[in-house]
């Protein structure tokens, strides 16, 4: 049967949106691209809590040939799924913060009851011939579910976030089982490779599995392909957004409120992986050892609320809130505000004025999947006057932008330096490094990397030898 032809059936926490290419981010528009080619379903958690949860009636909305199909969850099951297990217990291991991470027997049960009733819920929607591609660590277990319903077809699954090294993974108490798990997909897809490297030394090391040739591994009778694709980004939207009436209106905004200042942006979730508070002592440093920057710089840090519910993430909060007062207090005169610091959403196209806006983006996660606003900076500038992107050596985007000045997020000196490099960069070196990296972005865009996923994932022939 023809690739093309077979449907794709995605699976994700949240869905959609499949029409609103403003609001939609990159997986969104990777996937909504290849569903409607393919006709399909994208089916994940409605974001509504009811009593019947995982029970509850399937809420369906068609556009032509793909259907978004969303079931609610129980207060129960948000807790222990969504705020528990994935997020209190696997969202801080991945990310390397075994400081962080709890775990806990009940919230690891419910973890697994959600994954099997989500599979439950999905298996009547199934035809045999089906794609079905299962997203992130809210669904580690999904894949070996529909198996044990009795699904024979193509599942695959991709993990967005970084996998820890197997040291640190083998504190998970029940990191074999999760493993287990994946080996029951027939593609796991990593956004690097020290992220697939981890993964199969995790399958060799504990699980007494063996590395085959073509990225597979094999543990006991079950082989598992495991390879890399790095996420891009709808670069020509983007580039386009960045000129709309609407990016333009923002770009002069915080030109406006720079003045003749030199405008230093950060656009993250607020989240303790993105290293928000290390980079704003970086640039503390900044105006203590580079002093004729004071004054001439402002640092604009948009950082939406996150799973505000959970007590790491509100202790983020109040330690940034109280960082900021100090810089600002420490440096700020009557006519200067060093730092500001907004939680507000905005809509796609103000982003891309307010990255135009920036002479220089500062992305430092400590640890980070990919990292899609790398990317949308740098489709967001323009090509006679492009700002300098200061990158963490520990985001995934650093294996392809490599052209962006690259640091350690845990030095303060080492952020600072750069900082200071990037804000006194010629205009030449700028707009060489600037190219460079948008070949990159504009080369690997999201639907490039929905289709690579897609055509590993129908070569891989379905009797694959115990
Ligand atoms: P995130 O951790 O959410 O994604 P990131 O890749 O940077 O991180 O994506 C964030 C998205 O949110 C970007 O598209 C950005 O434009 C948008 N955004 C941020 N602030 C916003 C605001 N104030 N208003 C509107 N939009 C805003 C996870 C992983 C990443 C991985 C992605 C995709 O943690 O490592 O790159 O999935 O796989």
């Amino acid at each position: 049967m023809s690739g093309a032809k077979r449907r794709l059936v995605a699976v994700s926490n949240r869905v959609g949106p499949l029409t609103d290419e403003g609001k939609a981010g990159g997986l969104a528009v990777g996937l909504s691209d290849a569903l409607r080619r393919r006709g399909g379903v994208w089916f994940g958690w409605s974001g509504e809590v009811s009593a019947e949860g995982t029970d509850s009636e399937a809420r369906t909305e068609t556009v032509g040939n793909v259907s978004m199909v969303t079931i609610d969850l129980t207060q129960e099951e948000v807790d222990g799924f969504y705020y528990g297990y994935a997020n209190r217990s696997l969202w801080p291991l991945l990310h390397y913060r075994l400081d962080l991470a709890q775990f806990d027997r009940a919230s690891d049960r419910v973890y697994r009851a959600v994954n099997q009733r989500f599979a439950a819920r999905l298996m009547p929607m199934l035809r045999d011939d089906d794609i079905i591609w299962v997203h992130d660590y809210h669904f580690f277990h999904l894949g070996s579910e529909l198996r044990q319903q009795g699904f024979k077809g193509s599942v695959g699954f991709y993990l967005h976030i970084p996998f820890c090294p197997p040291e640190m993974f083998s504190a998970l108490p029940s990191g074999v089982d999760i493993v287990k798990a994946m080996l029951a997909y027939d593609l796991v897809g990593f956004q690097t490779d020290t992220d697939r490297r981890n993964f199969i030394q995790f399958c060799v090391r504990e699980l007494g599995g063996e590395k085959l040739k073509g990225h597979r591994v094999r543990v006991g009778g079950r082989v598992v392909s495991a390879r890399t694709f790095p996420i891009g980004i709808d670069a020509e939207g983007f580039a386009r957004f960045a000129v709309s009436p609407e990016a333009s209106e923002h770009e002069e905004m915080v030109r406006g409120m720079a003045g003749d200042r030199l405008q230093i942006v950060g656009v993250d979730r607020m989240d303790y992986s993105k290293g928000l508070v290390e980079r704003l002592l970086g640039f503390e440093r900044l105006l203590e050892d580079y002093p004729e920057n004071r004054g001439a710089v402002q640092f604009l840090q948009v950082a939406p609320l996150s799973r505000s519910e959970l007590d790491a993430y509100a202790e983020l909060r109040r330690d940034l809130e109280s960082l900021s007062g100090h810089v600002n207090g420490r440096f700020a005169t009557l006519d200067w505000t060093p730092f500001q610091i907004m939680t507000t959403g905005f809509t796609r196209r103000a982003l891309a004025g307010i990255y135009r806006a920036a002479r220089v983006c500062l992305v430092t996660p400590l640890r980070d999947g990919m990292n899609l606003v790398a990317k949308e900076f740098v489709a967001a500038q323009d090509p006679q006057d492009p700002g300098v992107l200061v990158l963490s050596r520990f985001a995934g985007a650093r294996a392809e932008l490599s052209e962006a000045l690259i640091v350690n997020p845990y030095s303060t000196d080492d952020v600072a330096r750069a900082l200071q490099r990037a804000l006194s960069m010629p205009l030449e070196e700028r707009q060489e490094r600037w190219r460079a990296m948008r070949a990159a972005v504009f080369g690997n865009t999201a639907s490039y990397w929905c289709e690579a996923f897609l055509a590993e994932l129908e070569s891989i022939p379905k009797d694959v030898p115990a």
